[in-house]
């Protein structure tokens, strides 16, 4: 080992934090969109500051009635949130401390605290222009999506051809309604001209097989993703059983891709909060496990919901190599457990996992949440680190690079069996 290539033990934590703040990353769960699909693109102030998670938050200092805040403007609503979480309280949760960290990242003057000023300075930009922007100040090149040929304005889109112009979005196939609402999809499927029914028959799972290929073309998707509640148990008597062996993974073995299940969400709690009223719980790491022992050939990207799961799930992914664990999801995305997962992730795995994703669903959110995920992930390889060189390990800076593109991008796309 060159004394040159050796990085001294001071230097040591400070270039893997230099390193870690600029490794372009592939986010690969996000609610984002291309500038292609128009509305369904949310960026800009008053949509960051109605992010379900700052509602939910805001709620706590107010008994105003749901139904009168959401009769608001988007605008009304945001100065509502505005005033509650930032002027009468400190913005201190993760996801208010996320708003201030992208205002101030964006160049406005926090000290004035003038959210029309701030409101003036976003509409200076166009949502090109601000896609750009955000993406070069996060470090972030490539983004997954999430896909739903249900929803009508996004079908449109892609049957129109224009899903896939830019080259930096790409496409998860969502099923979450064919898993855990059967009766609506039978209904969007049908009006969609698949001849399925409700009855499992063979027509139907043929039929709903044909619609999964025509739309992972169509789409070029990565995977196929879900969220499931807490209660999912495999293998079961049950539809999602039947959905899952003799639909999902037959497709994904064809069309050889992952299949993404998100565990753990209970959803709607206080239908009041509407999409802010969705809640965790403690999920069966087991029906992973029969997953991939059942399937040894077919790669499942998994992340789960409650803090009680991570370390099992992390545990289950030293057992199974078709398993790979992703992402501090949803209220694990704070700093308090994005540090104790990290910690038992490289602990258990060390650099074989997907340690962050953003899941983001306005897009200057991608500032903070990937800000806020690299210094940590950075400070726990630097104590890895540290203690190797402690025990003669040299650590040299191509080897950093390496690990920290492993971790931010290239584990994914090796997972997908893609080069990008
Ligand atoms: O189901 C999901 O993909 C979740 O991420 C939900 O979209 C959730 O509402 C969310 O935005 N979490 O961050
Ligand atoms: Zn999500």
């Amino acid at each position: 080992m060159t004394e040159a290539t050796a990085i001294r033990k001071a230097e040591l934590r400070e270039t893997v934090q230099r390193l870690a703040a600029s490794m372009p990353v592939t986010d690969m769960h996000t609610h984002l969109y291309a500038p292609e699909f128009g509305e369904l693109l949310l960026w800009g102030i008053d949509e960051l500051l109605t992010y379900h998670y700052l509602i939910s938050e805001s709620f706590r200092w107010s008994d105003q009635e749901y139904e009168k805040f959401w009769s608001l403007s988007k605008r009304e609503q945001a100065d509502q949130i505005w005033q509650a979480l930032f002027l009468d309280h400190s913005p201190v949760s993760e996801a208010a401390n996320g708003f201030i960290t992208i205002l101030d990242r964006l160049g406005m003057d926090i000290s004035s605290r003038n959210l029309d000023d701030y409101r003036k300075a976003f509409a200076e930009k166009s949502t090109e222009e601000q896609v750009d922007a955000v993406m070069q100040i996060a470090g972030v090149e490539k983004i997954v999506m999430t896909n739903d040929p249900f929803d009508a304005v996004e079908r449109k889109v892609w049957e129109a051809g224009n899903g896939k112009k830019d080259k930096r979005f790409f496409a998860a196939l969502r099923v979450d309604t064919l898993l855990n609402d059967w009766p609506t999809a039978v209904k969007e499927l049908q009006a969609l001209g698949y001849g399925v029914e409700t009855s499992w028959t063979d027509r139907t799972k043929e039929e709903a097989r044909r619609f999964l290929n025509e739309w992972i073309v169509r789409m070029d998707a990565l995977y196929l993703a879900v969220s499931m509640p807490g209660d999912f148990v495999y293998p079961a008597e049950d539809h999602r059983s039947k959905m899952i062996d003799e639909v999902m993974i037959p497709v994904c073995q064809e069309r050889s891709i992952p299949f993404a299940l998100m565990i753990g969400v209970r959803r709607r709690v206080n239908p009041g909060l509407s999409l802010a009223g969705d809640m965790s719980m403690r999920s069966d790491v087991s029906a992973v496990e029969a997953l991939c022992r059942r399937y040894p050939d077919q790669k499942f990207l998994i992340t789960m919901l409650a803090r009680e799961n991570q370390h099992e799930l992390t545990v289950l992914a030293r057992k199974f190599r078709n398993l790979m664990v992703f992402g501090c999801w949803w209220f694990l995305h704070i700093e308090s457990m994005v540090e104790e997962m990290t910690r038992f992730r490289l602990e258990l795995l060390g650099t074989a996992v997907i340690p962050q994703h953003s899941d983001c669903r306005v897009f200057e959110q991608l500032i903070y949440k990937w800000e806020h995920s690299r210094r940590i992930i950075g400070n726990v390889l630097a104590d890895k680190y540290e203690r190797l060189q402690d025990s003669g390990w040299q650590v040299t800076e191509d080897e950093i690079k390496r690990d920290l593109n492993d971790l931010f991008h290239q584990n994914f796309w090796r997972f997908l069996g893609r080069n990008q």
